[in-house]
């Protein structure tokens, strides 16, 4: 994995989706391996996501700021132990809009450049879900759209490898683009891209730096809700 002859670079996905390799150093990733590592432990810790349809979702999941469940947010992990979702830290907060400003950087001064993505300050980032992928976990293609904000989705990961397909705004299905996110890497989609389909049809097993210490990936995800403190659903899968 290291070691290539030719570096990676940032590259535009798609108006407003950027690809930022190797954006997160060596120690950055082993903090935010011990925080995830935190964050997991219950209360409102990883979980099995059930969806309406019956299934479960392979990779599983915590939340921090606000609990997603398929398909809404709640104060509390209504679809695991029901305890307080864990709060979003300011640290946190502040990394998700450092890495807009580094996926942006350079692409436009006032409205649009090479991302598409309107140029100014965003609003705070509130909610992070960290998605955990062992085994043959996998992540179907879908849209983040239980955010009323239009703020840019920030993607981190750590540990494996995995092909992350970036699609369209229309349809699961093509066009779209798989691009390999490797441990450290940053993806950003804002702009016209925010509710582009998108998924992890595979992760590549036993990828990961030697000494990070994570065996599969983590992605963590941030998001800004624009949702105020939705109150909890009268019912587990909100229906
Ligand atoms: O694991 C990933 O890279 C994608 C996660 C994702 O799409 C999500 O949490 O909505």
């Amino acid at each position: 994995m290291d070691g290539e002859l030719f570096p990676r670079e940032r590259t535009l996905i798609a108006p407003g989706a950027v690809h930022v390799p190797d954006w997160l150093g060596p120690q950055r990733q082993r903090e935010l391996l011990a925080a995830c590592r935190e964050w997991a432990r219950p209360p409102a810790g990883l979980r099995t996501v059930s969806t309406p349809g019956g299934g479960t979702m392979t990779a599983r999941q915590v939340c921090l700021g606000l609990h997603w469940y398929p398909y809404a947010y709640a104060r509390t992990a209504v679809d695991g132990d029901g305890a307080p979702v864990k709060p979003m830290p300011g640290w946190l907060a502040e990394l998700g809009r450092d890495a807009v400003a580094a996926a942006y950087a350079g692409t436009g001064d006032a409205g649009t450049g090479d991302a598409g993505v309107p140029a100014g300050p965003c609003e705070a980032y509130d909610i992070a879900l960290i998605n955990f992928y062992d085994g043959d976990a996998r992540m179907g293609m879908h849209r983040d759209a239980e955010e009323r904000s239009a703020a840019p989705v920030v993607s981190l990961s750590l540990g494996d490898a995995c092909v992350f397909r970036f699609g369209n705004t229309a349809s699961r299905g093509h066009p779209y683009r798989d691009v390999e996110l490797r441990s450290g890497d940053l993806f950003v989609f804002g702009g016209p891209s925010r509710r582009a389909y998108h998924g992890v049809p595979r992760v590549l097993p036993g990828t990961a730096p030697p000494t990070l210490g994570l065996t599969g990936r983590l992605n963590i995800t941030l998001r800004v809700g624009g949702l105020g403190q939705p109150p909890a659903p009268a019912t587990p899968d909100g229906h």
